[in-house]
């Protein structure tokens, strides 16, 4: 494998507000390949895996119950960069203050509750990623 890939979560949000296509659309616009792409629904342990570093924070409850609210949409994308590539279409964090253009920035605002409800996930380091993708599709 020489293409670097990063593991993308459309967030329950993303998939209630009917946004699939959005994101999708977004990230093959910019040149991105999709290697693989699937309907899940999580569980208390996979999102223990896949959110290890924020298990010990105030806001981890709220974020497993947001993300166990519905089904999330799991792929892989494939390019030069696309870990980097990928942060960079989502934007920042906080949807508030996301910068428009960005998927959270156009798509996603703070709806008064707890945890940030901001429709993607995305990998923050390549080493992140291929971890990430063990977890959604271990398979791959
Ligand atoms: P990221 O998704 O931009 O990488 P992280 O800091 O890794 O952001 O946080 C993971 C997810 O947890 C966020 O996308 C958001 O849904 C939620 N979150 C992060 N920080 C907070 C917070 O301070 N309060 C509530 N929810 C948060
Ligand atoms: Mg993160």
């Amino acid at each position: 494998m020489s293409t670097e890939r990063t593991l993308v979560l459309i967030k329950p949000d993303g998939v209630r507000r009917g946004l699939v296509g959005e994101v999708v659309r977004r990230v093959e616009a910019k040149g991105y390949t999709l290697a693989a792409l699937r309907l899940v629904r999580a569980t208390p342990d996979l999102l223990a895996a896949h959110y290890a570093e924020h298990t010990a924070k105030p806001f981890y409850p709220a974020l497993v119950g947001y993300m166990l609210s519905g089904p999330v949409v799991a792929l892989i994308a494939e390019g030069e960069r696309v870990v980097e590539g990928f942060r960079s279409l989502a934007g920042a964090t906080d949807p508030t203050t996301a910068a428009p253009g960005t998927i959270r920035g156009d798509l996603a605002r703070d709806w008064g509750s707890n945890p940030i409800q901001n429709i993607v996930h995305g990998s923050d380091s390549p080493a992140s990623a291929e971890r990430e993708i063990a977890i959604w599709f271990p398979e791959a």
